[in-house]
């Protein structure tokens, strides 16, 4: 029975293999090497979309792009972890014209030409070290690394403006090349995260990074992967998305933040599914701020009471939880975790547990032997410190 820990990839590894594959592939060293990372969202789940304040950090998990200009104008795509090589010409590439993990590379290359960058044809190679289809946010680390090699070939500085450029790139590609409806948070922190810092993204208001130290109190993020099929392009993130729309619109308000503000109550909705949607959506708002004042005193024991109470609506008000989810979040309770909940879009993925952090090998060999006991597949362990977010890895291969 595994309760295994497993680390991240160094960067230097995954920049070493992903350099050596471009080699063989392409018979030249790429110009440049790019990595953007995965996610976990500490709490404000569902928000985004609506308006509302979500709380990630970014992983010490990366996806690397090693990329080289062309002379013609095609784009090539290939990966070490997927099947399968993707190759177009520039003028080909749009909604409809690729499908599969490609389509968020071809997406950010399309998007960025849409937005008016001068993308050359180039040949992209990717590697990672974060998990795919977990709910970590692979598809934002891949388009962001992606989304940075391409400003490297179109000779594009990457300055805090391009890179708020750059979070409108890759979400088109997502929502439009993808086909999954997801709100801008999984681009935003993968682009603008910073080492010991979680990322307030609200709304409108200008991003603003919060020192992030669990350690102090001697704990840790436990991320628990629990292995269970996890989808943003299949139907229920979309549902979920419009059931807020619809509820904003029952409330004669541009979205449920602004009810929130306003402090509306939810009566006039007589739809229950639809109710309950928008409960979590004012509930989950209420709790980030509690979070951020808890957090401000160190007070992680209400930190960890929130994270619960966060789990609990999205299981029961937005139901995207799933009986894995709940089983992870329970089991790491049991084992002494301050709090869990689940984390990202839902529907299967990753659960995160705040533990002190001399406990988090039992803790994780606790909930491996929860989910052997129902002969489910094992979860997948990682710890999350707060991490940077996209940046070239390899400055000395990239030219002009
Ligand atoms: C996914 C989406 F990509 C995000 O935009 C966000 O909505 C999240 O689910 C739920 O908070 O990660």
């Amino acid at each position: 029975m595994s309760g295994v820990i497993t680390a991240a990839e160094a960067p230097e590894r995954l920049v070493d293999l992903v350099v050596e594959r471009f080699v063989a592939l392409h018979g030249r060293a790429p110009e440049g090497v790019f990595g953007a990372p995965g996610r976990v969202n500490l709490i404000g789940e569902h928000l985004d979309y609506n308006d509302g304040p979500c709380l990630p950090i970014a992983l010490p998990n990366l996806t690397v792009a090693a990329a080289g200009r062309r002379a013609d104008s095609r784009l090539s795509v290939s990966s070490l972890q997927q099947d399968g090589s993707f190759e177009a010409d520039l003028n080909a590439l749009g909604p409809g014209a690729v499908a599969g993990w490609a389509a968020y590379v071809a997406g950010v290359v399309w998007a960025a030409r849409q937005k008016g960058i001068d993308v050359p044809g180039m040949d992209i190679v990717v590697h990672s070290s974060v998990p795919v289809g977990a709910g970590l946010s692979s598809s934002a680390a891949l388009e962001c690394a992606v989304a940075l090699a391409v400003c490297a070939a179109a000779g594009v500085e990457v300055d805090g403006q391009v890179r708020r450029d750059l979070v409108e790139i890759c979400g088109r590609a997502e929502r439009e090349v993808a086909g999954a409806p997801t709100g801008g948070m999984d681009q935003t922190i993968a682009l603008f995260g910073r080492k010991d810092h979680a990322l307030l993204i609200d709304g409108s208001a200008p991003l603003r990074q919060i020192p992030w130290h669990p350690e102090c109190a001697g704990l840790s993020v436990l991320v628990i992967d629990t292995r269970a099929s996890h989808a943003l392009n299949d139907g229920g993130y979309a549902t979920r998305r419009a059931q807020c729309e619809q509820a904003a619109e029952l409330l004669g308000v541009s979205s449920l933040r602004d009810a929130f503000d306003r402090s509306l109550r939810l009566d006039p909705i007589e739809d229950d599914v639809v109710r309950r949607r928008a409960r979590h959506v004012l509930t989950e708002i209420e709790r980030v701020r509690r979070a951020l004042d808890a957090l401000s005193t160190g007070d992680w024991r209400t930190v960890g009471s929130l994270l619960d109470a966060s789990h609990a609506s999205l299981a029961d008000d937005f139901e995207v939880s799933c009986p894995e989810l709940d089983l992870a979040c329970s089991a790491a309770r049991g084992g002494g975790a301050l709090g869990a909940r689940m984390t990202g879009g839902g529907f299967g993925g990753s659960a995160i547990a705040l533990v002190p952090s001399e406990r988090a090998g039992s803790i994780a060999a606790l909930v491996a032997g929860v989910f052997a006991s129902r002969r489910l597949v094992l979860p997948a362990f990682h710890l999350a410190p707060a991490s940077q977010g996209g940046r070239p890895l390899a400055p000395r291969l990239v030219s002009g």
